[in-house]
Parts: C-alpha cells; structure tokens; sequence
C-alpha cells in the first residue's frame, strides 16, 4: 500500500533526468550573424554574444566581445525584433573612450549587463584572466548606453590574487544573474579548469555584498565541464527551474538541468547537442548566450566561438556568433 503511494511520486522526479535525445530541447540548424550582408567577424575571436536593447528604442541589440584589444562591439538592430538586421558596429564606450579588458590567453571582453548597483541604470561587467577581477562599468542613464570609466569590483571575495598552480582565480567568465530569487544580482562563473561557481550576493538590491564562492553542483558532486567552462544559468527547457548551459574550450556546449528552485544542485552534463552529433560550428572556446532570436516565444541559443584560420598568410584567429533556433 505505502509502495503504491511512493512510486508515482519516484516516476515523476526520475522522470527529470534526461532519459535520451527527445528530452533534449531540439534546435534548427545554425546560421552566423551577419552585418551588411557578411557574416561578423570578431578579431582575434574569443567572441562573447550578449542580446540586450542598448540605444532604447525597444528593439534588441547584439553585444558581442572580442579578444582584440580587449573590447566589445556594438551592433545596433536596424531591422525588428522578430528580423534582426545589422549594418556596422560602435565600440563600447566607458569613460569617454573604449571600454578595454586586459586580453590574455582565452579571455577578451565577456559582458554581461546587470544593474548591479540597482539605481535603475543597466551597467556592464566583464571577467578577465588574471587575478580574478572582475570589471564594472557603472551606466550613466544615456541612450545609447554609455559607462563611467571601469572599477574592479572592490569585494574581498571577488580580488583573489594569483596563487601559484592554483587555476580557480585565472579566467573568470562571469555572469550576473539573480539566481537565488532575492532581488539582488548573484555571481555565476567559469574559470580556466572548467568549475563552475557560484558568488551569491547577500547585500541588498542598493548593496551588493559577496558571499563565499561556493561550487554549483551535478548529484552533489562539483560540476567539472572539461577546462575553460562559460556557465549560463537560464531556464532552458522552460520548467521554471534554472539550468546550467556551459560553453567549454573543447567547443562542446553541456546542459545541467536544473532540479529544484534555487538549488545549487543540478542533474549530470549532457550535450545540447543529440548524441553522435558533432557540434554544428567549428573552432573551440564557445561563450554563450540565450534569447528569443525570431520572437516565436521560445528561447534560442546564440554561441560565440574561436577558430584558427590564416590572415595575410599568417596563422591567426577569428570568432563569429551563431544563432540556433529552437524547433
Ligand atoms: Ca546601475
Ligand atoms: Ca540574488
Ligand atoms: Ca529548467
Ligand atoms: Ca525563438
């Protein structure tokens, strides 16, 4: 009798594990960016896509960060929301000049736009290789967005230094996010050996104030996503529970779905991708993104990748920003 009553309920969680390919979120074909008529081409790669409407006029806009001097580009919609068109690109402003992220090894400009002071204004934030700083660029208010000049963030938790042979600190791919449902921005980030992390604000909206980083978990164990993990949190499969997608540096893109609200534990890694399918671009080091790309109201996935190719007869690298639509 009690047997009776159990197992529906054992059927119904277990049923939350990705059994095979159907239960993955099932995405078109993928096409690249373009601007002008020709695919966009971030230099030096590293390509880090951020959807966002940056001059106000209520349609998106494409951010997408690049290796090359540290920068990111901004690609104002010239077409709608449901058909974005893009012409050419600015760069990010900060202080009246580029906004720059000192580049090294496989990071460049990563943004990830979040009021994270919470007066209103959107500002931009962007990981970096060394140290573990993180940088803010606090918004102005102006349309298009324009930022005052970059701070590190000055929380204890967020200067780690270099500790010798200790790769926790060297790469931060971060990304701001609500994810515990407080009102207040928290901190998901990536690293050099494929962690993912989880830096919660336990400030207030106005405040912000870092806890200790604690790892964000698949069955309770520390997620391990390869090396040079780009951790997305979002509500991929649309249950109303987050999951984890993270872009890694062998160009695979795995999904941790997501058991519970504001769990730090998620089910195990699989790929977007179906089994056997090898990843629909090439190159490797993919950051990633989510939005409603063709406004059908289902989430799409937007990847930003790195690939060798030659330039002047010279070995060299380039990025570009793919679109998958979800079926
Ligand atoms: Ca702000
Ligand atoms: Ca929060
Ligand atoms: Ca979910
Ligand atoms: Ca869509």
């Amino acid at each position: 009798m009690k047997l009776l009553f159990i197992l529906p309920v054992l059927l119904l969680v277990q049923n939350k594990v990705l059994k095979n390919d159907k239960d993955l979120p099932q995405l078109e074909p993928g096409f690249k960016i373009e601007a002008d008529g020709k695919p966009i081409v971030l230099s030096i790669g590293h390509a880090a896509p951020f959807v966002i409407d940056y001059d106000g006029d209520g349609i998106k806009d494409l951010v997408a960060g690049e290796f090359d001097d540290g920068r990111a580009r901004i690609y104002l919609n010239t077409g709608t929301n449901k058909a974005p068109k893009f012409k050419n690109f600015t760069y990010l402003q900060a202080g009246g000049e580029d906004a720059k992220v000192p580049p090294f090894c496989c990071i460049g400009f990563d943004p990830s736009f979040a009021d994270l002071n919470g007066d209103g204004i959107t500002d931009v934030i962007s990981g970096q290789f060394s140290g573990g700083f993180i940088n803010f660029y606090e918004g102005t208010g102006k349309h298009p967005m324009q930022f005052k000049k970059g701070v590190k963030l000055a929380q204890p938790e967020l200067e780690h230094g270099l500790a010798p042979g200790n790769q926790t600190w060297l790469m931060r791919t971060a990304n701001f996010i609500d994810f515990d449902s407080d009102g207040d921005y928290d901190l998901v980030w990536g690293n050099a050996e494929g962690a993912v992390m989880y830096t919660e604000n336990i400030g207030t909206q106005t405040a912000y104030k870092f806890a200790k980083t604690v790892p964000l978990n698949a069955e309770g164990k520390p997620v391990a996503a390869g090396s040079k993990s780009d951790p997305l949190p979002v509500d991929w499969d649309g249950d109303g529970i987050m999951d984890l997608l993270v872009g890694t540096e062998s160009s695979g893109i795995m999904f941790f779905r997501g058991k519970a609200k504001n769990s730090r534990d998620f089910y195990p890694g699989v790929s977007v991708w179906p089994t056997g399918e090898k990843e629909p671009y090439p190159g490797y080091r993919v950051r990633l993104a989510t939005n409603d790309w063709n406004e059908d109201g289902k989430l799409d996935l937007l990847v930003g990748n790195c690939e060798e190719t030659m330039i002047d007869d010279q070995r060299a690298t380039i990025g570009n920003v793919y679109v998958f639509l979800r079926k």
